[in-house]
């Protein structure tokens, strides 16, 4: 058995009853095998088994009050998982399927992909299984309020800088920020994704899902086409899905479906996105609506017949396991030529494996939306340093952020011979930088 495989089985075998958190390991661990070939001393140092374990695990209990007055309980969650090149950051989602396993899965992403930002931030990852559907401002706020009264003792602007995810956006972390600055005494860039009278970013909101159409539009341009006449199906409507859309809609793109968690819409003509926005981001209701409203335009119920639709670009940019095996062989018989995930692990590991062996260009999740982290970590700069850049700014230092990961995952997998493999490249060029600074920090 080889190194990388030793440390798989033990992994699988230490932490039973974590599904999503094997799959990210497996799908990492195995493109890693190169890289500790080349590197016996890595086995020594026991830098895989250092890599896959959490420096910490924080779970606690949330308790709120309802607007009936019942007292709630939800489980609160924080991954600490790799400090090695900064402070740990990532999002926190709200969403009640979240568990160990996928706060564990999403914290070992964080990791390469925060390393393929090439600025120095850790990777780290939390949450609540709390539902905020449904829920009134005032239960948003409690809730917010009561899960920072525990987290704050465990962050910090330079220990851990927590963010947004599925279910937090700027509601949220206004919530929280406020919680954090009332107990600490401090106005520091505890989160971001802040709000912009209060420390937050330009271009922050958009960051995610612009960032993804940056590096998709380098992978495009480096085989002489664009984003120009393309149809999109991008899945999802949320913060990614809706920044995707605006950003490929203006380089000349058709994006003809969205989804949220209880169908899809289907519009011939063009997604009209300020309908989207309308619903999503004013109303907080369902993607359904869309179709009562705009002529021409098609709900069906349930998700997954969206793979259905032909395109030439998927974006899957809702959450983990959206795309089967089943539903990447339909894309690519429908003509599908680009995936980029938006979201975190959207593809299961047997879809990547259709995507590769059908010559579909696979840019994965922590190469494709590393634009989102990027700019946390530009809000961070900004914060500590009591600056506030323009618009323009920050846009173009994403975009070159985006268009540098492309080239880096691109060389990195031809540098270890798997020209085009985006998952060995991203995998490679984040865990190098990783692996440096964790070597030469001792045994930590
Ligand atoms: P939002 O909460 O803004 O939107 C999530 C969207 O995905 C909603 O349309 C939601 O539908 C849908 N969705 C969530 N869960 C499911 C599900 N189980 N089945 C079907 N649809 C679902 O989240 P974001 O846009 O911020 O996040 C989307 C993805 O992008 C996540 O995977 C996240 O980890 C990833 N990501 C986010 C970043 C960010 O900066 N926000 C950065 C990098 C990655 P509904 O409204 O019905 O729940
Ligand atoms: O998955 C992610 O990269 C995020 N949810 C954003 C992380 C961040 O720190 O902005």
């Amino acid at each position: 058995m080889t190194y990388v495989e030793r440390v798989l089985k033990n992994l699988k075998k230490r932490n039973p009853g974590e599904p999503e958190f094997h799959q990210a390991a497996t799908e990492i661990l195995t493109t890693l095998a190169p890289v500790v070939e080349k590197h016996p001393e890595y086995e020594k140092a026991g830098l895989l088994e250092r890599f896959v374990e959490p420096e910490r695990v924080v779970m606690f209990r949330v308790p709120w009050v309802d607007d009936k007055g019942k007292v709630q309980v939800n489980k609160g969650y924080r991954v600490q998982f790799n400090s090695a090149i900064g402070p740990y950051k990532g999002g926190l989602r709200f969403h009640p399927s979240v568990n160990l396993s996928i706060i564990k899965f999403l914290g070992l992403e964080q990791i390469l992909k925060n390393s393929l930002t090439g600025l120095p931030i850790g990777g780290g990852k939390g949450g609540s299984d709390f539902d905020p559907k449904g829920k009134s401002d005032r239960e948003i706020m409690a809730f917010c309020q009561s899960f920072m009264t525990e987290l704050y003792r465990h962050i910090g602007a330079d220990t851990d800088v927590p963010a947004g995810d599925i279910g937090v956006g700027g509601r949220e972390i206004g919530y929280m920020f406020g919680q954090y600055k009332r107990i600490r005494n401090e106005h520091v860039g505890v989160l971001t994704g802040r709000g912009l009278t209060y420390g937050g970013s330009l271009v922050r909101t958009e960051a995610t899902g612009y960032g993804l159409i940056y590096i998709t539009e380098e992978a495009l341009k480096a085989r002489g086409d664009s984003f120009e006449g393309k149809t999109v199906v991008i899945s999802g409507s949320g913060n990614v899905a809706i920044y995707a859309c605006q950003k490929a809609q203006s380089l000349g793109a058709k994006v003809v479906a969205m989804y949220d968690s209880n169908g899809y819409i289907y519009d011939p003509q063009g997604i009209d996105l300020a309908v989207v926005k309308d619903i999503k981001e004013v109303k907080r209701g369902r993607i359904k609506e869309y179709a009562e409203r705009v002529p021409g335009s098609v709900y069906t119920e349930g998700c997954k017949g969206i793979w259905t639709i032909p395109c030439d670009i998927a974006l899957p940019c809702a959450t983990q396991n959206e795309i089967d095996e089943q539903s990447a062989q339909t894309l690519v018989n429908n003509g599908c030529k680009y995936v980029g995930e938006g979201a975190n692990m959207p593809s299961t590991l047997e879809a990547i494996e259709v995507f590769q062996k059908n010559g579909v260009v696979f840019l994965p999740a922590k190469a494709a939306n590393a634009g989102g982290g990027a700019t946390s970590a530009l809000e961070m700069a900004q914060s500590s340093g009591r600056m506030f850049w323009s618009f323009e700014e920050v846009d173009a230092k994403l975009k070159g952020i985006m268009v540098n990961i492309y080239h880096n995952i691109d060389n990195a997998a031809k540098e270890y011979g798997y020209e085009g493999n985006y998952v060995m490249g991203a995998n490679i060029a984040g865990f190098i930088k990783v692996a440096e600074a964790m070597m030469a920090q001792g045994v930590v």
